[in-house]
């Protein structure tokens, strides 16, 4: 999910080119407007935590932009094209070691695991995801 701040800054179009060109296929996308509700569902594993209120306040600033990527180890690698949590210590070459400086501006959000993953996109797109397989499949997968 990219954050409001990725939205506002005009990141829409490069985090989806950066996920693109690795060689992973796009099964959901949308811009969307979440409410509190939604928001502390999304992020119900946080509520326990100090910056719980201000994470939801952020995350419900403006709208963001839920996406759906498939591909081998796209949980595992796509966490680390977006980079640590803390943009002090992404690596350059990530999204937020490239794009964010604080913590709580940090511009995407990607599921940690598969069964988070699968949670998040019963949540995001209760409607259902795409059905397709990209041409260039044989071409990126051996
Ligand atoms: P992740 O986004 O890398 O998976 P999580 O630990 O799941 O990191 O935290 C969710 C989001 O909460 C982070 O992306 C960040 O925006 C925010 N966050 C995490 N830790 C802190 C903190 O210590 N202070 C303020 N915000 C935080
Ligand atoms: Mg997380």
């Amino acid at each position: 999910m990219i954050k409001p701040d990725g939205v506002q800054r005009g990141l829409v179009g490069e985090i989806l080119g950066r996920f693109e060109k690795k060689g992973f296929s796009l099964k959901g996308l949308k811009l969307i407007t979440v409410d509190r509700p939604f928001a502390e569902k999304h992020y119900a594993d946080l509520s326990a935590k100090p910056f719980f209120n201000k994470l939801v306040e952020y995350i419900i600033s403006g709208p963001v932009v839920g996406m759906v990527w498939e591909g081998k180890n796209v949980v595992t690698t796509g966490r680390k094209i977006i980079g640590a949590t803390n943009p002090a210590e992404s690596s350059p070459g990530t999204i937020r070691g490239d794009y964010a400086i604080d913590i709580g501006r940090n511009v995407i959000h990607g599921s940690d695991s598969v069964e988070s993953a699968r949670k998040e996109i019963a949540l995001w797109f209760p409607e259902g995801i795409a059905e397709w397989k990209s041409s260039l499949y044989p071409w990126i997968n051996e």
